[in-house]
This record gives structure tokens, sequence and C-alpha cells, in this order.
């Protein structure tokens, strides 16, 4: 089986709807490379907005060592869980009407949000090991490629991903070979600039590249999974998503389902 060179690219409509018309060639299409980017969902200042409340309150992660609450994922590169308030309290971030609909397709109406999560790289980290963020759903991998997709995780970078600030090079089309390591082929190491989004299927071979620049690289790292599915290996020690009840109740109602584990008891 020949797997896709490129990662695929979809210009967002102004960070409105895709056509239900084009929906499902966008979704074949993702379902191929198991990897896309959506171009110009945001505009600049609302993620600018994000940066600045990310920094104000997860600077004390900026350090090159361990942390009982987040999970080293890397050299100098940290998994640290973003409370979901403020501006991150936002559906037209946790349920993008550019990307959501599509994520809704490939995981079914029972999807929900599993993790809400920044993966952070320090200033001269290195190549992150290419791997799977967990392992395959069954031990016979001849099933995976079979499957259709049960995690997807949504990267929003909070600055440039680029070969300086560091990006996340991904080997297009791998969910679709049986192998228990990464192809053999080079990776394609995508520029995602602020604005743009990322989505990539949990059996796609992936790793972060150095962050050859002066300041920390914050990406948001956000995880959709069928509500059945749970990541067990990342979550050790955090929590995957963090919700006062008062940020719940702030949550519109058609969207509540996606929150499922934050769900204050009483409702
Ligand atoms: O830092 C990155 O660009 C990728 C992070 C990643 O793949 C991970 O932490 O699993």
């Amino acid at each position: 089986m020949s797997e896709p060179a490129e990662i695929p690219r979809v210009k967002a409509p102004g960070g409105a709807v895709i056509p239900e018309i084009l929906q499902d060639e966008v979704v074949r299409r993702f379902a191929e490379a198991g990897v896309m980017i959506f171009d110009a969902v945001w505009p600049a200042a609302v993620i600018s907005g994000l940066h600045d409340a990310y920094g104000a309150v997860y600077a004390n992660y900026h350090h090159d060592r361990e942390f009982a609450d987040a999970l080293a994922v890397g050299d100098k590169r940290t998994m640290i869980t973003i409370t979901v308030d403020g501006p991150f309290n936002d559906p037209g971030l946790y349920a993008n009407p550019t990307v959501f609909p599509l994520i809704s397709k490939l995981l079914g109406d029972d999807v929900i949000l599993g993790s809400f999560v920044s993966v952070t790289s320090l200033p001269g980290s290195l190549d992150q090991e290419a791997h799977l963020d967990m392992p395959l759903l069954f031990e016979a991998e001849r099933v995976s490629p079979e499957l259709p997709s049960y995690s997807l995780t949504l990267v929003i970078p909070l600055v440039d991903m680029n070969a300086m600030n560091g990006t996340t090079a991904f080997f297009p089309g791998s969910h679709r070979v049986i192998a228990d390591e990464p192809p053999g082929s080079e990776p394609v190491a995508p520029d995602v600039p602020v604005g743009s989004a990322l989505l990539f299927d949990a059996r796609v071979w992936h790793g972060g590249t150095p962050n050859r620049s002066a300041a920390p690289r914050p990406v948001l790292y956000n995880t959709y999974q069928r509500s059945w599915f749970r990541d067990t290996v990342n979550f050790l020690s955090q929590s995957p998503l963090v919700m006062d009840p008062a940020e719940w109740a702030r949550i519109p109602d058609q969207h509540r389902f996606l929150f499922d584990w934050a769900r204050p008891p009483q409702d």
C-alpha cells in the first residue's frame, strides 16, 4: 500500500462550516492520510489571547525538570493539563464550527473530549522519538488498520509551529500499515501557523521536532475520542480534563455531551 507523501491541507472558509457536500471528501482524505491541516480557522488575535492566558498561568512549567502533575514527554518537553476556563472555555475552540463536524463524522455521535492539555517544548529541546501516543487498541496490530478512528488529537498552535519553534513531524498513512515501529521513510514536518490547526489519528506515527527558538513552544493538544475509549497510559499523575462546576455551567447545552467526564455529580 503506498503511503500519502504529504499532509493534506484544507482552507477553512473563514472559520465557518465546511459545506456539507464537501465534508465527506474531506473526511475521506483525512481517513487516507490520518493527519490533516486546517488553515485560517481562527483570527491571530484569538490565539494571541489564548497564548497570553496560557503564559499567565502555566509559565511555572517552563523549567527543565519533572513535575508531579505534568508528564515529561521527551527532552525539555512537557504535557500540561490546561484548566478549561476563561478564554479556553469557548465553543469556538472545543466545538469549532469548521473542524468539529468532521471530528463528529469520524468518531460518531458519542464523541467526547477526552483530554485538554498543552505540549510545551522549551528552547533547546531535541527531537522527540517517533511514537504513537497510546498503544493500539488490540494487541494484534493487523486488526488496527481496518478500524475506523477512535481517538483523534486536535493540535492548536499557540505560537507558529515551524522549523525554528519546533513542529510535529508525521508519517502520513502510517495508521494503515501493519507495523510496531515507524516507517523507514522521511517524516513530513509541516508549518502550522497560528490560527491553523492540525488533526491526527492516534494510530499515526509522529514526533516533535527541536525548538531552536529562544521561547517556549506551547500547543494545545486536545484529544477527542469515542466515549468508550480510555487513554490508559498518559494520565497516571494528572487529570486529563479539569473544569470546575461554574465553568461547566457555561457550556451551551448542545455541547455538554463533550464534557461528560467533567459533569458535576448533581447533573
Ligand atoms: O511536541 C510535539 O510537537 C509533539 C508532541 C507529541 O507528539 C507528544 O507529546 O506525544
